[in-house]
Protein backbone atom coordinates (compact mmCIF):
# COMPACT_ATOMS: atom_id res chain seq x y z
CA UNK A 1 0.00 0.00 0.00
CA UNK A 2 3.17 2.40 0.70
CA UNK A 3 3.11 3.96 -3.02
CA UNK A 4 -0.73 3.88 -3.12
CA UNK A 5 -1.90 7.67 -4.22
CA UNK A 6 -5.14 8.86 -1.90
CA UNK A 7 -8.05 11.36 -2.57
CA UNK A 8 -7.29 13.99 0.28
CA UNK A 9 -10.44 16.40 1.29
CA UNK A 10 -9.09 19.22 3.40
CA UNK A 11 -11.10 20.87 6.13
CA UNK A 12 -9.96 23.99 7.91
CA UNK A 13 -11.71 24.25 11.34
CA UNK A 14 -10.83 27.96 12.43
CA UNK A 15 -11.60 27.06 16.22
CA UNK A 16 -10.86 28.26 19.43
CA UNK A 17 -13.38 28.40 21.74
CA UNK A 18 -12.68 25.22 23.43
CA UNK A 19 -9.09 26.21 24.32
CA UNK A 20 -8.10 28.93 27.33
CA UNK A 21 -5.82 30.70 24.99
CA UNK A 22 -6.80 32.94 22.07
CA UNK A 23 -4.61 32.21 18.49
CA UNK A 24 -5.77 28.57 17.07
CA UNK A 25 -8.33 30.00 14.88
CA UNK A 26 -5.22 30.72 12.97
CA UNK A 27 -3.97 27.59 12.31
CA UNK A 28 -5.67 26.51 9.10
CA UNK A 29 -3.73 29.49 7.49
CA UNK A 30 -0.59 28.46 8.61
CA UNK A 31 -0.46 25.02 7.95
CA UNK A 32 -1.92 26.41 4.17
CA UNK A 33 0.91 28.97 4.63
CA UNK A 34 3.75 26.29 4.94
CA UNK A 35 2.35 24.37 2.21
CA UNK A 36 0.52 21.43 3.09
CA UNK A 37 -1.89 21.01 0.31
CA UNK A 38 0.89 21.83 -1.93
CA UNK A 39 2.96 18.76 -0.10
CA UNK A 40 0.37 15.89 -0.70
CA UNK A 41 -0.06 17.19 -4.28
CA UNK A 42 3.30 16.79 -5.27
CA UNK A 43 3.09 13.62 -3.09
CA UNK A 44 1.22 12.44 -5.85
CA UNK A 45 -2.24 12.74 -3.96
CA UNK A 46 -5.55 14.57 -5.65
CA UNK A 47 -5.75 17.21 -2.91
CA UNK A 48 -9.73 18.96 -2.38
CA UNK A 49 -9.41 21.64 -0.22
CA UNK A 50 -12.83 22.63 0.82
CA UNK A 51 -11.61 25.87 2.68
CA UNK A 52 -12.55 26.53 6.43
CA UNK A 53 -15.81 25.99 7.89
CA UNK A 54 -17.87 29.51 8.84
CA UNK A 55 -18.02 30.31 12.44
CA UNK A 56 -21.58 28.77 13.79
CA UNK A 57 -23.91 30.64 15.66
CA UNK A 58 -24.15 29.12 19.00
CA UNK A 59 -26.82 26.65 19.79
CA UNK A 60 -29.08 26.14 22.99
CA UNK A 61 -27.60 22.65 24.84
CA UNK A 62 -29.78 20.29 26.49
CA UNK A 63 -27.37 19.24 29.43
CA UNK A 64 -28.07 19.42 33.10
CA UNK A 65 -27.31 22.89 34.57
CA UNK A 66 -24.28 22.57 36.87
CA UNK A 67 -22.35 20.07 33.66
CA UNK A 68 -23.39 23.13 31.84
CA UNK A 69 -22.04 25.83 33.65
CA UNK A 70 -18.89 24.07 33.88
CA UNK A 71 -18.19 23.53 30.12
CA UNK A 72 -16.88 27.59 28.89
CA UNK A 73 -18.40 28.31 25.46
CA UNK A 74 -20.73 25.38 25.87
CA UNK A 75 -23.14 27.19 22.97
CA UNK A 76 -20.45 27.56 20.60
CA UNK A 77 -18.87 24.53 20.92
CA UNK A 78 -21.78 22.25 20.56
CA UNK A 79 -22.93 24.26 17.18
CA UNK A 80 -19.17 23.75 16.15
CA UNK A 81 -19.19 20.08 17.12
CA UNK A 82 -22.68 19.50 14.90
CA UNK A 83 -21.28 21.23 11.96
CA UNK A 84 -17.87 19.41 12.21
CA UNK A 85 -19.74 16.21 12.42
CA UNK A 86 -22.03 16.07 9.63
CA UNK A 87 -18.92 17.55 7.21
CA UNK A 88 -16.31 14.83 8.55
CA UNK A 89 -19.13 12.09 8.16
CA UNK A 90 -20.24 12.86 4.66
CA UNK A 91 -16.44 13.57 3.89
CA UNK A 92 -15.34 9.54 5.55
CA UNK A 93 -18.25 8.80 3.61
CA UNK A 94 -17.42 9.94 0.45
CA UNK A 95 -14.31 7.38 0.46
CA UNK A 96 -11.70 9.99 0.50
CA UNK A 97 -8.88 10.85 3.10
CA UNK A 98 -10.42 13.48 5.56
CA UNK A 99 -7.94 15.77 7.22
CA UNK A 100 -8.96 18.01 9.61
CA UNK A 101 -7.01 21.29 10.05
CA UNK A 102 -7.41 22.87 13.26
CA UNK A 103 -8.19 24.58 15.26
CA UNK A 104 -8.00 23.46 18.80
CA UNK A 105 -8.78 19.71 19.88
CA UNK A 106 -12.74 19.91 20.93
CA UNK A 107 -13.12 19.87 17.14
CA UNK A 108 -12.77 15.82 17.54
CA UNK A 109 -15.82 15.80 19.59
CA UNK A 110 -17.24 15.93 15.80
CA UNK A 111 -14.49 14.65 13.44
CA UNK A 112 -14.32 11.72 15.54
CA UNK A 113 -18.13 11.15 16.27
CA UNK A 114 -18.74 11.79 12.20
CA UNK A 115 -15.70 9.33 11.42
CA UNK A 116 -17.62 6.62 14.01
CA UNK A 117 -20.77 7.09 12.45
CA UNK A 118 -19.85 6.36 8.85
CA UNK A 119 -17.97 3.61 10.14
CA UNK A 120 -20.72 1.76 11.47
CA UNK A 121 -22.71 2.25 8.42
CA UNK A 122 -19.80 0.91 6.60
CA UNK A 123 -19.15 -1.97 8.99
CA UNK A 124 -15.64 -0.80 9.80
CA UNK A 125 -14.34 -1.13 13.40
CA UNK A 126 -13.03 2.52 13.94
CA UNK A 127 -9.30 2.39 16.03
CA UNK A 128 -8.33 6.12 17.65
CA UNK A 129 -4.41 6.95 17.97
CA UNK A 130 -4.58 9.73 20.32
CA UNK A 131 -0.75 11.65 19.80
CA UNK A 132 -0.84 14.42 22.88
CA UNK A 133 0.78 15.75 26.16
CA UNK A 134 -2.90 14.75 27.50
CA UNK A 135 -5.25 12.46 27.87
CA UNK A 136 -8.37 14.83 27.04
CA UNK A 137 -10.60 13.04 28.94
CA UNK A 138 -12.22 15.51 31.54
CA UNK A 139 -15.52 15.65 31.86
CA UNK A 140 -17.75 18.44 32.97
CA UNK A 141 -17.97 16.83 36.46
CA UNK A 142 -14.01 16.85 36.57
CA UNK A 143 -12.85 19.28 34.59
CA UNK A 144 -10.48 21.90 36.28
CA UNK A 145 -10.23 24.82 33.56
CA UNK A 146 -13.65 24.16 31.78
CA UNK A 147 -11.48 23.89 28.61
CA UNK A 148 -13.51 21.68 26.27
CA UNK A 149 -10.26 20.55 23.99
CA UNK A 150 -9.99 19.04 27.61
CA UNK A 151 -12.70 16.51 26.82
CA UNK A 152 -12.61 15.34 23.03
CA UNK A 153 -11.36 11.55 24.37
CA UNK A 154 -13.96 11.52 27.41
CA UNK A 155 -16.81 12.69 24.47
CA UNK A 156 -15.92 9.16 21.93
CA UNK A 157 -15.80 6.86 24.66
CA UNK A 158 -19.12 7.86 25.37
CA UNK A 159 -19.54 9.92 28.56
CA UNK A 160 -23.05 10.42 28.78
CA UNK A 161 -22.84 14.22 30.12
CA UNK A 162 -21.39 15.32 27.11
CA UNK A 163 -23.65 13.35 24.45
CA UNK A 164 -26.17 15.97 24.04
CA UNK A 165 -23.11 18.63 22.34
CA UNK A 166 -24.00 16.37 19.31
CA UNK A 167 -27.81 17.18 19.65
CA UNK A 168 -30.39 14.76 17.35
CA UNK A 169 -27.23 13.45 15.34
CA UNK A 170 -26.81 9.73 16.08
CA UNK A 171 -24.06 8.86 18.44
CA UNK A 172 -21.47 5.93 17.92
CA UNK A 173 -19.21 5.56 20.63
CA UNK A 174 -15.80 4.42 19.96
CA UNK A 175 -14.51 1.46 22.36
CA UNK A 176 -12.26 2.73 24.87
CA UNK A 177 -9.88 -0.08 24.37
CA UNK A 178 -9.91 0.68 20.51
CA UNK A 179 -8.61 4.56 22.02
CA UNK A 180 -4.79 4.41 22.34
CA UNK A 181 -3.23 7.53 24.30
CA UNK A 182 0.23 8.05 22.86
CA UNK A 183 3.18 10.73 23.80
CA UNK A 184 1.09 11.10 27.58
CA UNK A 185 2.77 12.94 29.94
CA UNK A 186 -0.24 15.47 31.80
CA UNK A 187 -2.83 13.51 33.41
CA UNK A 188 -5.49 15.13 35.76
CA UNK A 189 -5.99 12.49 38.81
CA UNK A 190 -9.53 12.08 37.83
CA UNK A 191 -8.80 11.46 34.63
CA UNK A 192 -6.06 8.92 35.45
CA UNK A 193 -8.73 7.23 37.44
CA UNK A 194 -11.13 7.11 34.10
CA UNK A 195 -8.71 6.53 31.61
CA UNK A 196 -7.46 3.09 33.85
CA UNK A 197 -11.50 2.02 34.71
CA UNK A 198 -11.89 2.10 30.74
CA UNK A 199 -9.44 0.28 29.76
CA UNK A 200 -8.16 2.96 27.12
CA UNK A 201 -4.80 2.00 25.98
CA UNK A 202 -1.66 3.92 27.25
CA UNK A 203 2.16 4.75 25.83
CA UNK A 204 2.86 7.69 27.79
CA UNK A 205 6.35 9.32 27.52
CA UNK A 206 7.69 6.64 30.25
CA UNK A 207 7.11 3.86 28.24
CA UNK A 208 8.23 5.50 24.51
CA UNK A 209 11.80 6.28 26.68
CA UNK A 210 12.17 2.89 27.50
CA UNK A 211 11.58 1.50 24.17
CA UNK A 212 11.64 3.60 21.15
CA UNK A 213 8.11 4.86 19.77
CA UNK A 214 8.06 1.77 17.47
CA UNK A 215 7.68 -1.21 19.79
CA UNK A 216 4.48 0.22 21.21
CA UNK A 217 3.09 2.18 17.76
CA UNK A 218 3.87 -1.86 16.18
CA UNK A 219 1.86 -3.95 19.08
CA UNK A 220 -0.81 -1.19 18.02
CA UNK A 221 -0.80 -1.67 14.16
CA UNK A 222 -0.35 -5.48 14.33
CA UNK A 223 -3.78 -5.54 16.46
CA UNK A 224 -5.30 -3.45 14.14
CA UNK A 225 -3.83 -5.03 11.11
CA UNK A 226 -6.25 -8.08 9.42
CA UNK A 227 -9.76 -6.66 10.34
CA UNK A 228 -12.19 -4.50 8.36
CA UNK A 229 -10.62 -1.42 10.34
CA UNK A 230 -10.02 2.10 9.87
CA UNK A 231 -7.65 4.05 11.83
CA UNK A 232 -8.14 7.74 12.75
CA UNK A 233 -5.35 9.62 14.32
CA UNK A 234 -5.54 12.44 16.25
CA UNK A 235 -1.85 14.71 16.03
CA UNK A 236 -1.83 17.55 18.95
CA UNK A 237 1.06 19.88 18.33
CA UNK A 238 1.95 19.58 22.32
CA UNK A 239 2.51 15.51 21.51
CA UNK A 240 5.62 17.36 19.92
CA UNK A 241 8.62 18.42 22.30
CA UNK A 242 7.92 22.42 23.02
CA UNK A 243 11.71 23.16 21.55
CA UNK A 244 10.66 22.08 18.01
CA UNK A 245 6.65 22.83 18.33
CA UNK A 246 6.60 26.03 20.16
CA UNK A 247 3.44 27.01 18.44
CA UNK A 248 1.43 25.60 21.06
CA UNK A 249 -0.90 26.97 24.24
CA UNK A 250 -0.52 24.00 26.73
CA UNK A 251 3.17 23.15 25.52
CA UNK A 252 4.34 20.12 28.19
CA UNK A 253 8.41 19.57 28.14
CA UNK A 254 9.49 15.99 27.25
CA UNK A 255 7.77 15.77 24.39
CA UNK A 256 8.70 13.45 20.90
CA UNK A 257 11.86 14.36 19.29
CA UNK A 258 12.08 15.26 15.54
CA UNK A 259 12.85 11.57 14.38
CA UNK A 260 10.57 9.97 16.43
CA UNK A 261 7.73 12.02 15.59
CA UNK A 262 8.68 10.94 11.91
CA UNK A 263 9.34 7.73 12.46
CA UNK A 264 5.49 7.66 13.55
CA UNK A 265 4.09 9.35 10.52
CA UNK A 266 6.34 6.55 8.55
CA UNK A 267 5.28 3.49 10.38
CA UNK A 268 1.77 5.04 9.80
CA UNK A 269 2.25 5.01 6.71
CA UNK A 270 3.53 1.83 5.94
CA UNK A 271 0.49 0.20 7.56
CA UNK A 272 -1.83 1.76 4.84
CA UNK A 273 -4.20 1.78 7.96
CA UNK A 274 -5.20 5.30 8.59
CA UNK A 275 -7.82 6.97 7.38
CA UNK A 276 -8.25 10.45 8.59
CA UNK A 277 -6.53 12.80 10.12
CA UNK A 278 -6.75 15.99 12.66
CA UNK A 279 -4.32 17.97 13.01
CA UNK A 280 -4.97 20.47 16.01
CA UNK A 281 -3.77 23.03 18.63
CA UNK A 282 -1.38 25.32 16.42
CA UNK A 283 -1.25 28.28 17.74
CA UNK A 284 0.68 30.31 15.11
CA UNK A 285 0.68 33.39 17.74
CA UNK A 286 2.66 31.57 19.72
CA UNK A 287 4.90 29.86 16.85
CA UNK A 288 8.35 30.94 16.42
CA UNK A 289 8.93 31.85 12.71
CA UNK A 290 6.59 29.49 11.63
CA UNK A 291 8.50 26.66 12.98
CA UNK A 292 5.79 24.67 14.12
CA UNK A 293 3.52 24.84 11.21
CA UNK A 294 6.32 23.86 9.15
CA UNK A 295 7.20 20.99 11.15
CA UNK A 296 3.46 19.56 10.94
CA UNK A 297 3.52 20.02 7.31
CA UNK A 298 6.56 17.54 7.26
CA UNK A 299 4.77 15.58 9.11
CA UNK A 300 1.66 14.81 7.09
CA UNK A 301 4.26 14.33 3.98
CA UNK A 302 5.59 11.35 6.30
CA UNK A 303 2.43 10.04 6.73
CA UNK A 304 1.26 10.31 2.89
CA UNK A 305 4.14 8.77 1.93
CA UNK A 306 7.22 11.13 1.69
CA UNK A 307 10.37 8.86 2.13
CA UNK A 308 14.02 9.45 2.31
CA UNK A 309 14.65 6.67 0.23
CA UNK A 310 12.33 3.84 -1.03
CA UNK A 311 12.59 0.71 1.16
CA UNK A 312 11.28 -2.35 0.10
CA UNK A 313 7.51 -2.58 1.65
CA UNK A 314 8.00 -3.89 5.86
CA UNK A 315 5.22 -6.32 6.49
CA UNK A 316 2.73 -5.65 9.65
CA UNK A 317 2.68 -9.18 11.34
CA UNK A 318 -1.05 -9.87 12.20
CA UNK A 319 -1.49 -11.50 15.50
N1 LIG B 1 -6.25 18.46 31.58
C1 LIG B 1 -6.28 19.91 31.48
C2 LIG B 1 -7.71 20.40 31.37
O1 LIG B 1 -8.60 19.60 31.16
O2 LIG B 1 -7.90 21.61 31.51
C3 LIG B 1 -5.45 20.38 30.28
C4 LIG B 1 -6.05 19.99 28.97
C5 LIG B 1 -5.22 20.46 27.81
C6 LIG B 1 -5.79 19.81 26.61
C7 LIG B 1 -4.91 20.00 25.44
C8 LIG B 1 -5.53 19.85 24.17
O3 LIG B 1 -4.70 18.76 24.72
MN1 LIG C 1 -14.90 4.95 4.04
MN1 LIG D 1 -5.36 17.45 23.00
MN1 LIG E 1 -2.62 18.38 24.45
Amino acid sequence: KSRQSARVSLLGVPLELGAGEAGSVMGPAALRTAGLPALLGELGHAVVDHGDLPHPAPVEVDMAPADAAACRNLGHIAAWTRLIHDHAYLMARDGGFPIFLGGDHSLSIGTVSGIARHCREAGRELFVLWLDAHADFNTPATTPSGNMHGMSVAFACGDRSLRPLLGDRPFVPVRAENVHLFGLRSIDPTEREAVQARGIQVSDMRAIDETGVSVPLRRMLDRIAGGDAHLHVSLDVDFIDPGLAPGVGTTVPGGATYREAHLIMELLHDSGLVGSLDIVELNPFLDERGKSARLLTELAGSLFGRTIIDRPARRIRVA
